[in-house]
């Protein structure tokens, strides 16, 4: 036990610079998510523990699980749901089997550009959907960010619908993305995010789709040869905490969670923005052929039975209300 209290003040420390207080007993909580720490998940977790530790003068100290030490993200939420895990850093791509809410998010072509995205998360239609978490045996304490998903490939250099016609491509564990690709003509492979790397090595898939911030951490240039910049859905990222943590603490602490969530969000979004400009050039160098300019307009219109599906299935007065947001 002495080693460990050590080794969790040490880690305070390094997080504070040591220039803030440190609790005689801080709380080690652990924080899990898919990416390496130098990715844009890496930098919001890092940014919200020093923010926690400050906020609380060191009494919670965050241990880090990256790279999907604690699994895939539906593990990591399942692991939040019964408290084995404390914190969670996800993108939506399987939260909408736990909280349904949240999947009118993942509908393609929704949010024209990250302000329009980021705009309605932070305002009362994004705080409507946080608000369904605890229903559902879940907390979630912010909106973070992953970005807009472009498609990657081994086959053919995608520009038109008509392309992706038979290609394997993996989704997330994700309906509402799923029933995008059938539509699509392409042949949606749902797989945990873990699995993916060795399946486009091996060649079980084709391609797979993800945001640049991704496409740059994952290494993906070593296994996938095109890249179409589609932006055919925005994905955002969550801040998820255990429902039997959060209940151990004090109003105060629950708002230092919050705001502190709230910062390791503004840091992740700025890391994604760091990435969407250097990245692009980035894979190119490793060997990708980009497609710049693929024809998103006939990608939005190959997709009209899904949407048709999706305005049944969604309220379609909310999805109204979130593309005409300006
Ligand atoms: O959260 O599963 C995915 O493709 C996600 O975008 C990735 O793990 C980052």
């Amino acid at each position: 036990a002495a080693t460990a209290v050590l080794g969790t003040g040490l880690l305070a420390v390094a997080l504070l610079g040591g220039g803030a207080a440190i609790a005689a007993d801080p709380i080690t909580l652990k924080l899990g998510y898919s990416l390496p720490p130098t990715s844009h998940y890496g930098v919001g977790a890092d940014a919200f523990a020093k923010a926690l530790a400050e906020k609380t003068d060191g009494k919670y100290v965050v241990e880090m699980f990256p790279s999907n030490a604690l699994g895939g993200e539906r593990e990591m939420i399942e692991g939040a749901q019964f408290g084995t895990i404390d914190l969670v850093v996800t993108s939506t791509g399987p939260v909408g089997n736990f909280v349904p809410d949240t999947l009118t998010f993942d509908i393609p072509f929704l949010f024209r550009d990250y302000a329009h995205a980021r705009g309605v998360l932070d305002g009362e239609i994004g705080q409507a959907v946080l608000d369904k978490f605890p229903e559902r045996g879940l907390i979630a304490l912010a909106w973070g960010e992953n970005g807009f998903r472009h498609l990657t490939n081994n086959k053919v250099a995608v520009t038109e619908p008509e392309d992706v016609k038979g290609l394997k491509i993996r989704t997330m564990q994700n309906d509402v993305h799923m029933r995008a690709f059938t539509t699509l003509g392409a042949l949606p492979t749902p797989m945990a995010f873990p699995e993916v790397f060795t399946a486009m090595q091996q060649g079980t898939i084709d391609g797979q789709e993800n945001p640049i911030p991704v496409i740059v951490s994952g290494n993906f240039a070593q296994v996938q040869k095109y890249l179409s910049l589609t932006g055919h859905v925005y994905s955002p990222a969550l801040f998820i905490m255990a429902p039997s943590r959060w209940d151990e603490l004090s109003d105060a602490e629950k708002t230092a969670f919050k705001e502190a969530a709230k910062i390791g969000a503004d840091a992740m979004r700025k890391q994604v923005e760091t990435f969407e400009a250097d990245g692009i050039a980035k894979l190119e160098a490793a060997g990708m052929t980009v497609v710049e300019h693929p024809d998103s307009a006939r990608f939005a219109e190959a997709l009209a039975p899904a949407y048709a599906e999706y305005e049944k299935r969604f309220d379609p007065e909310l999805i109204k209300r979130i593309r005409a947001w300006q």
